[in-house]
């Protein structure tokens, strides 16, 4: 059985489970820093942290930070573990 195929499997065997229903429409502002790492911004206001290598990365809450455009933004929540899975999962097609 391929991968894909377990995952698909797996995700059928368990609605329930939010982690497997998060999509990248949960994420509601991508904006891109002037160190070419990009910061998103869920539905509930919290934030992850992308690095340029298309890593969810952590940060401390309350970082201030620097988008491209040369505008300030306060780092909010740190949703590593949410960011991974969207970007798991937008990897994944
Ligand atoms: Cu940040």
């Amino acid at each position: 059985m391929s991968i894909r195929k377990s995952i698909l499997v797996l995700s059928l065997a368990l609605p329930a489970l939010s982690a497997f229903a998060l999509d990248n429409t949960d994420i509601v502002k991508s904006t891109q820093l002037k160190d070419g790492s990009t910061v998103h911004q869920f539905a509930d206001g919290k934030m992850a942290m992308e690095s340029k290598f298309g890593k969810a990365v952590r940060m401390q809450e309350g970082t201030s930070m620097e988008t491209a455009n040369g505008q300030s933004i306060t780092m909010k929540g740190d949703e590593v573990a949410k960011l991974s899975v969207s970007i798991w999962q937008h990897n994944r097609n």
